[in-house]
């Protein structure tokens, strides 16, 4: 036997392992460069596994011998709003939209058997009804003022103002968001006012994942922000690289989603140039892809805008144009989509949101904040909608139809925007925040956010088995 292989193979045996002969004949046949480094990483993830023997099959998946065509990687577009978007105009636009909003969740509601029993408010405040009576709407404004909540929700026929009382409805109450669709049970109090004695939100029902026939894994980013600074560039080729690498899990790789914020942008926040590699939007672009169109071609990489990307900047947002990369729409593995969409993986419903909103969510609804985005990601899951509150800072186009709503029950959830990794399972649901690779910006620091930047987060497809990859340690 040559005197390197030897060499490689002693370093196996030092570390414990055993090796059987099946692997020796492998070593005999082929010429392997680098046979050092495949030993020292079959050693470290067997390690791992706590299996200490090494043999053909180890070789074969980790020199790339062995293929893994079997794996299914299909994909297809099931909403994107790039081409749907229209945009009307000022008052008459918005007024469209919330009517769309209000309609289609009232639809989206309507087997509910408390549904049967709504009525419009125009009518029941003009009845004053001794009966409990349901209404829906739009919640406009909520107050807690001592030890009393007060609701108010606005339908097309009106608008009500209701007060809670009981201390457990008062959570509730608290935890809904401005904007979002809701039924109530009311009646009236001695005084003339509507109690509330029940809220109801659309929700989702207990759902029942799709999963991948084969064992086909998906990789979940979001937040490169290139063109920074603080843009994680050593870390981020280190996992492009990986991707490539014969690691076993690498090898099952054929999704790679980032929802949003590929690159830092410009003028995004004041004084953002003093922060920034490069100062315009078609080198920041460039570098992104000189990096991602390492990730192997039988990889197919989804890329999506956040508020940091060119493009519009209200949701829902177009695919980010042709007209600043040629390159981005060119190659063959990558699919350009906008800002909310939902993707079919292997039959699995990935439904991906920047998470623009999560910032005025978590200003105005008790209990949420930024370093637990999977608690906002239910919220929204619950109102049915990825971004219901209008007039604070996430602009929203005047669409004549809300393509915000969250019409189908995804199986996995993918938002990103905060830079803080989360994962949760919501009824069944999946709930994905990819994190970051961004280390802290002076601008996150000076409004307290942590985020946990440099982590790909990976899903095998047939089981949702969720695995953390580190790539400010790993080697
Ligand atoms: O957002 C990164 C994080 O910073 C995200 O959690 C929102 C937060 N952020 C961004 N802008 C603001 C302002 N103006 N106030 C408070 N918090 C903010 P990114 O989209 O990457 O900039
Ligand atoms: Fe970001
Ligand atoms: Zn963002």
């Amino acid at each position: 036997m040559k005197k390197d292989v030897i060499f490689a193979l002693n370093y196996a045996l030092n570390k414990g392992f055993q090796i059987h002969p099946n692997a020796f004949e492998i070593l005999e046949k082929v010429e392997i460069r680098d046979l050092e480094k495949v030993i020292r990483d079959i050693v470290r993830e067997k390690t791992k596994q706590k299996v200490f023997h090494i043999n053909q099959e180890d070789l074969e998946v980790f020199l790339g011998l062995k293929d893994e065509e079997g794996l299914l990687s299909e994909h297809k577009i099931l909403s994107d709003p790039t081409l749907k978007i229209t945009s009307s105009e000022g008052i008459i636009g918005f007024g469209a939209l919330f009517s769309n909003r209000f309609s289609k969740l009232k639809r989206m509601v309507s087997n509910r058997p408390e549904a049967k029993l709504l009525k419009p408010i125009s009518s029941i405040i003009a009845s004053k009804s001794d009966n409990d009576v349901f209404v829906c709407g739009l919640l406009v404004e909520r107050n807690s003022e001592r030890s009393i909540t007060k609701l108010v929700i606005d339908d097309p026929s009106g608008s009500l103002e209701s007060i809670v009382f009981d201390k457990d409805l008062q959570n509730i109450a608290n935890s809904l968001l401005i904007d979002q669709f809701v039924m109530e049970r009311v009646s009236i109090g001695k005084n003339g006012g509507f109690i509330v004695k029940d809220i109801i939100i659309p929700n989702i029902p207990d759902h029942i994942p799709n999963y991948s026939k084969t064992e086909t894994y998906a990789v979940f980013l979001s937040d490169l922000h290139v063109g920074s600074k603080y843009f994680m560039e050593k870390e981020l080729e280190k996992f492009v690289l990986w991707l490539a690498s014969p690691d076993p899990i690498a090898r099952k790789i054929r999704f790679v989603l980032v929802a949003g914020d590929v690159i830092d942008g410009i003028g995004i926040y004041p004084n953002q140039e003093k922060e920034l590699v490069f100062t315009n939007v078609d080198e920041q672009l460039k570098k992104a892809v000189e990096i991602l169109e390492k990730i192997p071609r039988h990889v197919k990489v989804f890329i999506m805008p956040g508020n940091h990307d060119p493009g519009r900047r209200a949701l829902p947002q177009p695919a980010i144009p042709k007209k600043y990369n040629l390159d981005l729409w060119n190659r063959e593995n990558f699919f350009m989509v906008g800002n909310p969409a939902l993707i079919s993986l292997n039959g699995i419903k990935v439904l991906m949101f920047h998470g623009q909103s999560i910032d005025d969510i978590v200003r105005t609804t008790p209990g949420l904040s930024f370093d637990n985005p999977t608690k906002v990601m239910r919220h929204l899951l619950q109102a049915r909608h990825l971004s219901p509150i209008y007039g604070s800072q996430t602009p929203l186009a005047p669409e004549v139809e809300d393509m915000m709503l969250i019409d189908e029950v995804p199986d996995v959830f993918h938002v990103g925007h905060v830079h803080v990794v989360g994962l949760d399972l919501y009824k069944g649901v999946l709930l994905i925040n990819s994190g970051a690779w961004q280390y802290q910006t002076p601008f996150q620091a000076s409004v307290g956010i942590t985020p946990t930047p440099g982590i790909a987060i990976i899903v095998n497809l047939k089981n949702f088995k969720v695995y953390r990859k580190d790539f400010k340690t790993e080697s």
